[in-house]
């Protein structure tokens, strides 16, 4: 029996994500070939409305006298990357403090977030960093204050990712 070279046309039948809906231009697929390209940016995390997977079923119908189709599913499993810089929230940049606050005494308390859901650290890294220090998310006193010698204190704070603010 000769094997003869069959000419397939591929189609995408359905693009599902991972919560369920339909998704048909994140993937388009060569008619002849049968490869697959991504159709669209693609987003793995859920606080940017992203999915982690999604669903593919793939057709491919030959072209006899009486054509026929073959259906194959396939799962594209997306990887989280490192996609977004956190950010401060609700942040006062300012603070007013008494001057005859305790050392130990939280200054402000830094809200982070990121939406990669990363743990997000903040270091004190340049201005009056004797004056400060940072106890997970708290800004905390380290030092006596004295207005008379000093009427207010700057200090850099670094979190992961590398965006610095300033809290005076
Ligand atoms: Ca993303
Ligand atoms: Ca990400
Ligand atoms: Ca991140």
């Amino acid at each position: 029996m000769v094997k003869q070279k069959v000419t397939l046309l591929f189609e995408l039948a359905s693009c599902i994500t991972a919560s369920g809906a339909s998704a048909a231009s994140k993937f388009q697929i060569d008619s002849l070939t049968g490869q697959v390209r991504v159709g669209e940016p693609l987003d793995y995390d859920a606080a940017t409305g992203g999915v982690s997977y999604y669903d593919l079923t793939v057709t491919a119908t030959d072209k006899g006298a009486t054509p026929r189709t073959g259906t194959k599913n396939y799962r594209v499993n997306l990887q989280d990357e490192n996609d977004n810089v956190p950010v401060f929230v609700d942040f006062t940049w300012i603070a007013d403090v008494p001057e005859n606050k305790n050392i130990g005494d939280v200054i402000t308390t830094l809200t982070l977030e990121d939406d990669d859901g990363d743990a997000v650290t903040a270091s004190l890294v340049d201005g009056d960093v004797s004056v400060f220090s940072i106890s997970g998310s708290d800004v905390t006193l380290a030092q006596a204050l004295d207005y008379e010698t000093s009427a207010g204190h700057v200090v850099v704070i670094r979190y992961a990712n590398r965006r610095e603010i300033r809290l005076k």
